[in-house]
């Protein structure tokens, strides 16, 4: 059977990606790391792995069941993880609506036998991987907001050398 890379995220609002790269090309010198293309800039919520198609349609089929505030995101905080060499834009105080929504993501998912890290989740969007040496932070002057009225199942496909990202379903959250 075949399976597919999965994993639940928000996605970036337009322009958004596009301010991030910029402001990102100014902060980080080339060496700091590689940066994450701005169509791939997300926000993961659960990661599901290698899922079957039976697997994924039962997720898809609990997710739609979902009843979840829309809320907004701030990002106003960014910081470095040297050991999985990510550096990332995340918010100083994550919205209750935020941590809700990825927890019952991620119970949904640990139930139907998607391997759940233990570590407590860590809301962030990736900016740069293989930032495995010291990084210089940006001074915390940076504020970017928006609303978040969906949330979406994401495939990952890795081919000629390049990840991307390909939407398979959204659904709405309650204004
Ligand atoms: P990252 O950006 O911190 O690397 C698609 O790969 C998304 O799923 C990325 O946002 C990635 O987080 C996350 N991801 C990949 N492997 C993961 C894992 N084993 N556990 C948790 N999240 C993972």
């Amino acid at each position: 059977m075949s399976a597919r890379r999965l994993f639940f995220a928000i996605g970036l609002p337009e322009p958004l990606p596009e301010q991030l790269v910029r402001w990102r090309a100014q902060q980080f010198p080339e060496e700091a790391g590689r940066p994450v293309a701005a169509a791939n800039l997300h926000l993961t919520l659960a990661f599901l792995g290698e899922v079957s198609d039976e697997k994924a349609q039962g997720l898809q089929r609990l997710a739609g069941r979902i009843q979840q505030r829309a809320f907004t995101l701030d990002l106003d905080d960014a910081g470095h993880w040297p050991r999985p060499g990510v550096v990332w834009l995340g918010c100083r105080q994550a919205p209750r609506g935020l941590l809700q929504l990825a927890e019952m993501l991620r119970a949904q998912a640990a139930r139907s036998g998607c391997h759940q890290s233990p570590q407590p989740f860590h809301p962030h969007i990736t900016l740069l991987r293989n930032a495995t040496r010291p990084v210089a932070l940006p001074p915390r002057n940076f504020h970017w907001q928006f609303r978040v009225d969906h949330f979406s199942l994401y495939q990952s496909l890795f081919s000629q050398g390049r990840t991307r990202y390909r939407c398979l379903q959204s659904w709405p959250l309650q204004e």
